[in-house]
Protein backbone atom coordinates (compact mmCIF):
# COMPACT_ATOMS: atom_id res chain seq x y z
CA UNK A 1 0.00 0.00 0.00
CA UNK A 2 1.36 3.30 -1.03
CA UNK A 3 -0.02 7.20 -0.83
CA UNK A 4 0.70 9.87 -3.14
CA UNK A 5 2.91 11.23 -0.64
CA UNK A 6 5.38 8.18 -0.28
CA UNK A 7 7.89 9.30 -2.91
CA UNK A 8 11.72 8.65 -3.79
CA UNK A 9 13.42 11.82 -2.18
CA UNK A 10 16.51 13.00 0.09
CA UNK A 11 16.57 11.82 3.49
CA UNK A 12 16.56 13.99 6.70
CA UNK A 13 20.10 15.68 6.81
CA UNK A 14 20.77 13.24 3.72
CA UNK A 15 20.33 10.30 6.20
CA UNK A 16 20.04 6.99 4.42
CA UNK A 17 17.73 4.12 5.42
CA UNK A 18 18.41 3.35 8.66
CA UNK A 19 19.09 -0.64 9.46
CA UNK A 20 18.39 -2.42 12.35
CA UNK A 21 20.51 -1.05 14.65
CA UNK A 22 20.82 2.38 13.41
CA UNK A 23 20.18 4.83 17.53
CA UNK A 24 18.06 7.52 15.99
CA UNK A 25 15.68 7.56 13.38
CA UNK A 26 13.28 9.96 11.49
CA UNK A 27 9.68 8.95 9.57
CA UNK A 28 7.08 10.93 7.89
CA UNK A 29 3.46 10.99 8.61
CA UNK A 30 1.77 13.04 5.89
CA UNK A 31 -1.65 13.18 7.39
CA UNK A 32 -3.51 16.14 7.61
CA UNK A 33 -7.34 14.89 7.96
CA UNK A 34 -7.93 16.55 10.57
CA UNK A 35 -6.80 20.20 10.05
CA UNK A 36 -9.43 22.54 10.75
CA UNK A 37 -8.60 25.59 8.79
CA UNK A 38 -5.82 25.44 6.37
CA UNK A 39 -4.61 22.66 5.56
CA UNK A 40 -1.06 21.31 3.76
CA UNK A 41 0.43 19.80 6.42
CA UNK A 42 0.68 16.10 4.53
CA UNK A 43 3.27 18.25 2.49
CA UNK A 44 5.59 18.60 5.52
CA UNK A 45 7.41 16.09 6.40
CA UNK A 46 9.01 16.53 2.68
CA UNK A 47 10.03 20.14 3.05
CA UNK A 48 11.25 19.50 6.65
CA UNK A 49 13.48 17.24 5.04
CA UNK A 50 14.19 19.86 1.70
CA UNK A 51 15.15 22.49 4.25
CA UNK A 52 16.90 20.36 7.05
CA UNK A 53 19.73 19.79 3.61
CA UNK A 54 21.37 23.20 4.51
CA UNK A 55 22.66 21.95 8.04
CA UNK A 56 25.23 20.59 5.90
CA UNK A 57 27.51 18.10 8.32
CA UNK A 58 24.83 18.27 10.81
CA UNK A 59 26.90 19.22 13.70
CA UNK A 60 25.15 21.10 16.18
CA UNK A 61 26.89 24.57 17.37
CA UNK A 62 25.79 24.03 21.05
CA UNK A 63 26.03 20.15 21.24
CA UNK A 64 29.01 20.07 19.18
CA UNK A 65 27.93 16.55 18.17
CA UNK A 66 26.18 15.44 14.58
CA UNK A 67 23.63 12.78 14.50
CA UNK A 68 24.65 11.69 11.06
CA UNK A 69 25.98 8.14 11.04
CA UNK A 70 23.49 7.04 13.73
CA UNK A 71 20.71 8.30 12.40
CA UNK A 72 18.54 7.09 9.58
CA UNK A 73 15.42 7.86 7.84
CA UNK A 74 12.62 5.85 7.02
CA UNK A 75 11.05 7.95 4.62
CA UNK A 76 6.95 8.36 5.19
CA UNK A 77 5.45 5.77 6.21
CA UNK A 78 2.79 4.68 3.47
CA UNK A 79 -0.99 5.41 5.32
CA UNK A 80 -4.25 5.78 4.29
CA UNK A 81 -4.94 9.31 3.75
CA UNK A 82 -8.34 10.40 3.88
CA UNK A 83 -9.66 8.61 7.11
CA UNK A 84 -8.43 9.41 10.35
CA UNK A 85 -9.97 5.82 11.61
CA UNK A 86 -8.06 3.55 8.92
CA UNK A 87 -4.92 6.10 9.40
CA UNK A 88 -5.23 5.12 13.11
CA UNK A 89 -5.82 1.60 12.57
CA UNK A 90 -3.03 1.08 9.85
CA UNK A 91 -0.53 2.89 12.16
CA UNK A 92 0.59 0.52 15.04
CA UNK A 93 1.99 -2.19 12.53
CA UNK A 94 4.51 0.53 10.86
CA UNK A 95 5.05 2.63 14.49
CA UNK A 96 5.51 -0.22 16.69
CA UNK A 97 8.59 -1.62 14.79
CA UNK A 98 10.10 1.65 14.61
CA UNK A 99 10.33 2.80 18.45
CA UNK A 100 11.58 -0.27 19.20
CA UNK A 101 14.65 -0.34 16.92
CA UNK A 102 15.17 3.55 17.21
CA UNK A 103 14.52 6.51 18.77
CA UNK A 104 12.25 7.94 16.78
CA UNK A 105 11.96 11.68 15.67
CA UNK A 106 8.26 11.93 14.05
CA UNK A 107 7.84 14.45 11.09
CA UNK A 108 3.99 15.47 11.07
CA UNK A 109 1.23 16.21 9.60
CA UNK A 110 -1.12 17.46 11.60
CA UNK A 111 -1.26 17.15 15.87
CA UNK A 112 -3.99 14.13 15.43
CA UNK A 113 -1.29 12.03 14.92
CA UNK A 114 0.09 12.50 18.26
CA UNK A 115 -2.66 10.42 19.99
CA UNK A 116 -1.49 7.50 18.30
CA UNK A 117 2.27 7.74 19.05
CA UNK A 118 1.35 8.21 22.43
CA UNK A 119 -0.42 4.95 23.12
CA UNK A 120 2.15 3.23 20.63
CA UNK A 121 5.05 4.91 23.52
CA UNK A 122 2.92 3.81 26.44
CA UNK A 123 2.10 0.20 25.30
CA UNK A 124 6.10 -0.07 24.90
CA UNK A 125 7.55 1.59 27.92
CA UNK A 126 4.03 -0.23 29.95
CA UNK A 127 3.80 2.94 31.74
CA UNK A 128 2.29 7.00 30.98
CA UNK A 129 4.50 9.37 29.71
CA UNK A 130 6.06 12.74 30.59
CA UNK A 131 5.16 15.31 27.50
CA UNK A 132 6.51 18.46 26.84
CA UNK A 133 4.05 20.29 24.79
CA UNK A 134 4.72 23.40 22.16
CA UNK A 135 1.45 24.87 21.20
CA UNK A 136 -0.49 28.03 20.71
CA UNK A 137 -3.72 25.57 21.23
CA UNK A 138 -4.36 23.89 24.29
CA UNK A 139 -5.56 20.95 22.38
CA UNK A 140 -7.93 19.72 25.32
CA UNK A 141 -11.40 20.36 23.45
CA UNK A 142 -13.55 17.23 24.13
CA UNK A 143 -14.71 17.32 20.76
CA UNK A 144 -13.77 19.27 17.60
CA UNK A 145 -16.42 20.88 15.65
CA UNK A 146 -18.74 18.30 15.68
CA UNK A 147 -16.07 15.14 15.58
CA UNK A 148 -14.70 13.48 18.67
CA UNK A 149 -11.35 13.07 17.72
CA UNK A 150 -9.06 15.52 15.95
CA UNK A 151 -6.06 17.70 15.76
CA UNK A 152 -7.19 19.63 19.24
CA UNK A 153 -8.24 16.73 20.84
CA UNK A 154 -5.53 14.63 21.86
CA UNK A 155 -4.57 16.18 25.39
CA UNK A 156 -7.96 15.09 26.78
CA UNK A 157 -7.84 12.05 24.91
CA UNK A 158 -4.71 11.40 26.33
CA UNK A 159 -5.39 12.18 29.62
CA UNK A 160 -8.59 9.85 29.62
CA UNK A 161 -6.41 7.02 28.25
CA UNK A 162 -4.10 7.21 31.31
CA UNK A 163 -1.31 7.53 28.77
CA UNK A 164 0.27 10.34 30.10
CA UNK A 165 1.33 11.43 33.48
CA UNK A 166 -1.14 14.36 34.62
CA UNK A 167 1.03 15.82 37.17
CA UNK A 168 3.88 15.85 34.44
CA UNK A 169 2.45 17.64 31.27
CA UNK A 170 4.08 20.38 30.39
CA UNK A 171 2.50 23.02 28.00
CA UNK A 172 4.62 25.77 27.06
CA UNK A 173 3.31 28.87 24.26
CA UNK A 174 -0.62 28.35 24.52
CA UNK A 175 -2.92 31.40 23.57
CA UNK A 176 -5.58 30.63 21.46
CA UNK A 177 -9.03 31.57 22.18
CA UNK A 178 -10.72 28.81 24.38
CA UNK A 179 -12.90 28.86 27.21
CA UNK A 180 -10.60 28.47 30.61
CA UNK A 181 -12.55 24.65 30.56
CA UNK A 182 -10.05 23.76 27.77
CA UNK A 183 -7.17 26.12 28.44
CA UNK A 184 -6.71 25.46 32.17
CA UNK A 185 -7.38 21.75 31.48
CA UNK A 186 -4.45 20.84 32.02
CA UNK A 187 -3.65 23.09 35.21
CA UNK A 188 -6.83 21.48 36.72
CA UNK A 189 -5.69 17.83 36.25
CA UNK A 190 -2.50 18.83 38.37
CA UNK A 191 -0.12 19.50 34.99
CA UNK A 192 1.90 22.71 34.18
CA UNK A 193 0.89 26.13 31.62
CA UNK A 194 3.29 28.42 30.48
CA UNK A 195 1.34 30.65 28.15
CA UNK A 196 3.18 32.75 25.44
CA UNK A 197 2.00 35.93 27.87
CA UNK A 198 3.91 34.54 30.73
CA UNK A 199 7.03 33.63 28.56
CA UNK A 200 6.72 37.26 27.05
CA UNK A 201 10.81 38.55 27.08
CA UNK A 202 12.04 35.55 28.42
CA UNK A 203 14.56 34.12 25.78
CA UNK A 204 18.01 33.12 27.30
CA UNK A 205 18.93 30.12 29.74
CA UNK A 206 18.98 32.41 32.69
CA UNK A 207 15.38 34.29 31.87
CA UNK A 208 14.47 30.75 31.32
CA UNK A 209 15.76 29.44 34.49
CA UNK A 210 12.21 29.93 36.54
CA UNK A 211 10.70 28.09 33.94
CA UNK A 212 13.36 25.30 33.23
CA UNK A 213 13.35 24.51 36.83
CA UNK A 214 9.55 24.18 37.30
CA UNK A 215 10.02 21.86 34.80
CA UNK A 216 12.80 19.20 36.07
CA UNK A 217 11.31 19.88 39.81
CA UNK A 218 8.37 18.21 38.50
CA UNK A 219 9.61 15.83 36.69
CA UNK A 220 12.14 14.63 39.90
CA UNK A 221 9.13 14.60 42.41
CA UNK A 222 7.79 12.07 39.97
CA UNK A 223 10.78 9.92 39.45
CA UNK A 224 11.46 11.35 36.49
CA UNK A 225 9.76 9.44 33.66
CA UNK A 226 9.73 9.19 30.58
CA UNK A 227 9.13 12.29 28.56
CA UNK A 228 7.73 12.72 25.07
CA UNK A 229 8.10 16.16 23.22
CA UNK A 230 5.30 17.21 20.94
CA UNK A 231 6.52 20.32 18.91
CA UNK A 232 3.72 21.93 17.07
CA UNK A 233 5.24 24.65 14.82
CA UNK A 234 2.30 27.11 15.76
CA UNK A 235 4.08 27.78 19.48
CA UNK A 236 5.67 30.19 17.00
CA UNK A 237 4.78 33.55 16.38
CA UNK A 238 3.30 33.78 12.67
CA UNK A 239 6.64 36.00 12.04
CA UNK A 240 8.95 32.94 12.93
CA UNK A 241 6.83 30.48 11.43
CA UNK A 242 3.61 31.89 8.99
CA UNK A 243 3.30 28.81 7.07
CA UNK A 244 0.98 26.69 9.38
CA UNK A 245 -2.64 25.55 9.72
CA UNK A 246 -4.06 28.05 12.34
CA UNK A 247 -1.63 30.48 13.19
CA UNK A 248 -1.95 32.70 16.30
CA UNK A 249 0.04 35.75 16.60
CA UNK A 250 1.97 36.67 19.92
CA UNK A 251 3.99 33.53 20.19
CA UNK A 252 7.56 31.96 20.63
CA UNK A 253 10.03 32.99 19.21
CA UNK A 254 12.80 30.47 17.23
CA UNK A 255 15.44 31.25 19.67
CA UNK A 256 13.28 31.05 22.81
CA UNK A 257 12.17 27.61 21.64
CA UNK A 258 15.62 26.70 20.80
CA UNK A 259 16.94 27.46 24.55
CA UNK A 260 14.53 25.30 25.97
CA UNK A 261 15.30 22.45 24.00
CA UNK A 262 18.65 22.64 24.20
CA UNK A 263 18.67 23.29 28.25
CA UNK A 264 16.31 20.19 28.65
CA UNK A 265 18.17 18.04 26.11
CA UNK A 266 19.51 15.69 29.67
CA UNK A 267 15.95 14.69 30.31
CA UNK A 268 14.99 11.28 29.38
CA UNK A 269 13.11 11.69 26.34
CA UNK A 270 11.88 8.70 24.67
CA UNK A 271 10.71 10.17 21.14
CA UNK A 272 9.37 13.10 19.65
CA UNK A 273 7.01 14.72 16.66
CA UNK A 274 7.06 18.15 15.04
CA UNK A 275 3.42 18.76 13.71
CA UNK A 276 1.76 21.18 12.28
CA UNK A 277 4.02 22.71 9.11
CA UNK A 278 2.38 23.91 6.45
CA UNK A 279 4.04 24.29 3.51
CA UNK A 280 1.61 25.78 1.02
CA UNK A 281 1.57 28.71 3.65
CA UNK A 282 4.73 29.56 4.09
CA UNK A 283 6.99 31.96 3.08
CA UNK A 284 10.60 31.44 2.39
CA UNK A 285 10.88 28.41 3.93
CA UNK A 286 10.50 30.28 7.49
CA UNK A 287 8.48 27.52 9.01
CA UNK A 288 9.99 24.20 7.62
CA UNK A 289 13.46 25.38 8.56
CA UNK A 290 12.60 25.80 12.11
CA UNK A 291 10.91 22.74 12.17
CA UNK A 292 14.33 20.98 10.60
CA UNK A 293 16.28 23.24 13.19
CA UNK A 294 14.49 22.11 16.03
CA UNK A 295 14.28 18.36 15.16
CA UNK A 296 17.89 18.46 14.79
CA UNK A 297 18.79 19.88 17.69
CA UNK A 298 16.76 17.66 19.94
CA UNK A 299 18.85 14.85 17.79
CA UNK A 300 21.43 16.41 18.77
CA UNK A 301 21.15 16.66 22.49
CA UNK A 302 20.18 13.08 22.35
CA UNK A 303 23.03 11.94 20.22
CA UNK A 304 25.20 13.86 22.84
CA UNK A 305 23.97 11.75 25.73
CA UNK A 306 24.26 8.27 24.34
CA UNK A 307 24.02 5.49 25.20
CA UNK A 308 20.17 6.41 25.38
CA UNK A 309 17.59 5.99 27.62
CA UNK A 310 16.06 2.52 28.42
CA UNK A 311 19.21 1.21 26.80
CA UNK A 312 17.88 0.81 23.73
MN1 LIG B 1 -1.57 24.23 17.54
Amino acid sequence: MTTFAYLSQTGFLAAPAPAADTPFAVAGIAWDGSTTNRPGARMAPRAIRQASQMLCDGTHPHFDVSPLGQLGDAGDLPLPNTSLERLRAALPAQVDPLIRAHHMAWLGGDHSITLPLLQAYRTWLGRPLAVIHFDAHCDTWDSHFGEASGHGTWVYEAMQQGLVLDACFTQIGIRSAGERAAREYVADRGGQIFTARSLRGLESPSQLAPVLQAVRQRLAEHGNPPVYLSLDIDCLDPAFAPGTGTPEPGGLSTSQVLTILEELADLPFVGMDCVEVSPPYDHAELSSQAAAHFVWTYLCGQVAKRPRVGGV
